[in-house]
């Protein structure tokens, strides 16, 4: 394949003709077409399925409610290309290694259960029993329970991943490593320490009465397009809309509604955000310490001229505990380290305070530029921490909204996948069925990975996902993986990961949430959960492209029985008809009684949270302001605290994480190639370098591994001095499998200490 490359800066708006034109050429290149298409209307309503693409919630308003990367992930789903035995018998696992992650993928989907012959180098047909009967020798050979690694992906349906998890800790393990872990685990934890609930407090609608929306860290244009609806009408009301964003991103200036034809033609665009800052990479927590010093000034200076302060304190005190040892580090963080830190000034910063203060009602979202941090945890807990001053918590248009990655990883933990199960929890699913679950803490993906660099693990099962390719350090995931003695990876496409596979080596080829879904009782059905918390039921349309792929649901099934056979739970009769998992689901989880009754409610069905409704489930029942002081560093290495440079790593707009659908960056004017690095023009003219040229990247880190990737354009770009970004993952490589997130133990896949150098050699592009 060729692909012309050139650097062209977009001057459209986000959403616009751009991206309809985009989305049609996507739908009918493929053969599919009508199909496609019939598909994409049906998404997201009562009957249909959900949008593979991401965890934002459905409004129900639009005609035309699919996004364009929401098309593409379906109709790269619904492919009728496909790899077959005589694929694998053409190519060995070493030749096929040797290719990008997108020739990988554009190979179409896995139709047949496939395992790895060391002797030969080559994937070989193997029939679904004995696959399980593998599986099943290879744990039952184990010395005990914790060398089993269960990872999952976030597009798991609850019934897929309930499933697993009695699997797993039937079996004896929490060992449930999942690509959260990589993801929003800073917003679950910072969250639930703070309010009691790991999960966003408000519901689709309260962007339709916000006075204010603070956008942190998030490039919905590209990776939530359904939000920038949200966004663009509560603009359209007057509301302020606040963005953080290191870099310039087309999506959050302007948008044109693509479900507004008019407006798309005479290009009256919206704009997005009222105001824009650019933080330097890590600086938010500093930003927001900076808008509330200035509104504690603000709050005092009022209450000593006898007037009304500006915190909600009436709130504060019916609902919060820490208040004033907050507020003492706030007064002990000084205005120069937050300016330094946060890379605005102080002016900047007293002007966003005064948005804040002047909306009754606001939202706060956030997603990665947040979460991949060493310090994110604490500043999640900013954020909270902000909003619990101003009590906006437990009203309409107000509250804490972190915006979710895969479109069901919020379901998958509420089902269970979690390395750290609440008490509450493992108590009901051991009452229920008569066993002892372990409670010993299992492994996150980073121990995970630590563990089969080890030889600690056997057997790897991933539910979903690229592991090897999503994960940090990928020399090092690679050789993780490939030292276990299974893995078993249920997907729908040839990935990364499958290159690398441990002594045996497992490919079962699995539906996806388009395609209809036959059990012995009929077509099933699978519910997921959305950023809102609002459950629903998805039911494929598509018809499978071969007999020989089965369920998610069916091949955990097929596993659990080959393991455990039917002592306490009859596997594959729950599998025949997935009413009879959701009625253990109502059994075991809160907020899931009735829940094959309230699947057929249109929309779907709302889980609650405590928090919203200012019932905290913490410390004396109240929530709690945190006291963390600003980072030291932003690195836990001290070499790295003399790197010249931070790197962000982050998506294009033709990718769904590891998969590349294209090689276009549209909104940021990349076209052809991934292998790019987003500098300021003046870093690039201290360097004596220009534009174009090609450099090497090397990660400053104290462990004495080389970590270099070469060849990377240089595109000069609205982004912070000091700051660079380039696409994940191809960036993986630099990023150390021991800089993660305090508490969160999330890779740093935002902040990697960095320097550049020219390319000594000319580098071959390889494509991603
Ligand atoms: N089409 C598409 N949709 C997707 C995905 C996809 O790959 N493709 N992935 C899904 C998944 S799993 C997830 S988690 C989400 C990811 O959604 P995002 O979080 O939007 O993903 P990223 O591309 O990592 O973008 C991070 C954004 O934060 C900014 N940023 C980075 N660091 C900082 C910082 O320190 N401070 C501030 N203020 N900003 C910063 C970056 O400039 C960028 O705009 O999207 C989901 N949806
Ligand atoms: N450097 C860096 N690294 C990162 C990030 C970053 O921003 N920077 N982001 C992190 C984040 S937020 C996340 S969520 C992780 C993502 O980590 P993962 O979720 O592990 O990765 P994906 O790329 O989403 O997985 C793609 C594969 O999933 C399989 N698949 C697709 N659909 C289905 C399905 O319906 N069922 C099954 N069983 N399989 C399916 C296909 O085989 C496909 O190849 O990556 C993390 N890694
Ligand atoms: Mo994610």
């Amino acid at each position: 394949m060729k692909f012309k490359s050139q650097i062209k800066p977009y001057q459209a708006a986000a959403g616009g003709w751009g991206a309809l034109e985009s989305t049609t050429r996507f739908v009918f290149d493929s053969k599919q077409a009508l199909k496609n298409m019939r598909n994409l209307l049906r998404m997201n309503k009562a009957k249909g399925f959900d949008c593979p693409g991401c965890a934002w919630g459905d409004d129900n308003k639009s005609t035309f409610s699919f996004c364009e990367n929401g098309a593409k992930a379906v109709t790269w789903e619904a492919t009728r290309r496909f790899v077959d035995a005589e694929f694998f018998a053409n190519h060995t696992v070493s030749a096929l290694y040797q290719q990008s992650n997108y020739f990988l993928e554009y190979q179409g989907r896995l139709t047949e259960p496939l395992r790895y012959n060391p002797a030969t180098d080559h994937y070989e047909p193997v029939s679904w029993d004995d696959a399980f009967a593998l599986i099943a020798k290879h744990i039952h050979a184990m010395d005990n329970p914790n060398q089993i690694e269960l990872y999952t992906s976030g597009r798991a349906s609850n019934e897929a991943s309930w499933l697993y998890q009695l699997f797993g800790r039937m079996f004896g393990t929490n060992n449930f490593p999942d690509c959260s872990n990589m993801c929003h685990e800073a917003s679950g934890s910072g969250l639930k320490r703070s309010i009691g609930v790991g999960k966003g407090t408000i519901h689709l609608n309260d962007f339709d009465h916000a006075d204010a929306i603070f956008v942190f860290g998030q490039n919905p244009g590209t990776n939530h397009p359904r939000m920038l609806h949200s966004l663009r009408h509560a603009a359209d009301r007057g509301a302020s809309i606040v963005t953080f964003n290191t870099l310039r991103e087309r999506g959050l200036e302007r948008f044109a509604d693509p479900q507004k034809p008019l407006e798309v033609v005479t290009s009256k665009a919206g704009t997005i955000s009222s105001t824009y800052y650019q933080p330097k990479l890590g600086g938010d927590m500093a930003a927001i310490r900076g808008m509330v010093k200035a509104l504690t000034e603000t709050h005092r200076q009022r209450i000593a001229a006898g007037e009304k302060g500006l915190f909600d304190e009436a709130f504060i005190s019916a609902n919060t505990e820490g208040v004033d040892a907050y507020l003492a580090a706030v007064d002990a963080t000084e205005w120069s380290l937050i300016e330094h830190q946060s890379g605005l000034s102080e002016t900047q910063l007293r002007e966003a305070a005064d948005i804040y203060q002047r909306a009754e009602r606001v939202i706060c979202t956030w997603a990665m530029g947040i979460t991949q941090h060493k310090h994110s945890v604490d500043s999640v807990r900013e954020i909270v921490n902000l909003q619990l001053l101003f009590g906006q918590l437990g009203k309409q248009g107000a509250g804490l909204c972190p915006v979710r990655g895969h479109s069901n990883v919020q379901g998958n933990r509420t089902m269970g996948i979690d390395e750290k199960p609440a008490k509450p929890f493992l108590d009901a699913l051991g009452a229920h069925f008569a066993f002892e679950p372990p409670r010993e803490h299992g492994h996150n993906t980073v121990a995970a990975l630590e563990a089969m660099l080890r030889d600690e693990i056997k057997v790897l099962i991933a539910l979903g996902g690229n592991l090897a390719a999503a994960a940090p350090d990928s020399p090092r995931a690679e050789e993780a993986l490939s030292r276990c003695g299974l893995t078993v990876h249920i997907s729908t496409k040839l990935n990364r990961s499958h290159l690398v596979p441990g002594h045996d080596g497992l490919i079962l080829p699995t539906l996806g949430r388009t395609e209809q879904d036959m059990q012995a009782s009929g077509s099933q059905y699978v519910t997921v959960e959305d950023s809102f918390s609002m459950v629903h039921a998805s039911e494929g349309v598509g018809k499978p492209l071969a007999e020989t792929q089965r369920s998610e649901t069916a091949i955990v099934a097929g596993i659990a029985d080959a393991v455990l056979g039917k002592v306490k739970v009859d596997w594959l009769d729950l599998a025949s008809n997935y009413d009879k998992i959701r009625d253990h689901i109502a059994a075991t989880i809160p907020g899931f009684a009735d829940f094959n009754k309230k699947c057929e409610q249109p929309g779907g069905f709302y889980l609650g949270n405590a928090a919203a409704e200012l019932r905290f489930n913490t410390l004396h029942n109240k929530a709690q302001f945190s006291d963390a002081s600003l980072p030291a560093s932003l690195f836990p290495s001290s070499v790295s605290d003399e790197a010249p440079f931070t790197l962000q790593t982050l998506r294009s707009h033709d990718q769904y994480n590891t998969t590349i659908y294209g090689l276009d960056d549209r909104y940021r004017g990349v076209y052809g190639q991934r292998e790019v690095l987003f500098i300021n023009p003046e870093d690039i003219d201290a360097l004596g370098l220009t534009a174009g040229q090609n450099v090497d990247i090397e990660t400053l880190w104290n462990d004495g591994i080389t970590r270099i990737v070469s060849g990377f354009k240089l595109v000069p770009y609205n982004i912070p001095r000091g700051n660079l970004a380039a696409y994940y993952p191809e960036t993986n490589p630099l990023v150390p499998l021991s800089s993660f997130g305090d508490i969160s133990g999330t890779p740093t896949s935002k902040s990697i200490p960095v320097k550049i150098s020219l390319s000594s050699e000319v580098v071959s592009q390889r494509i991603a």
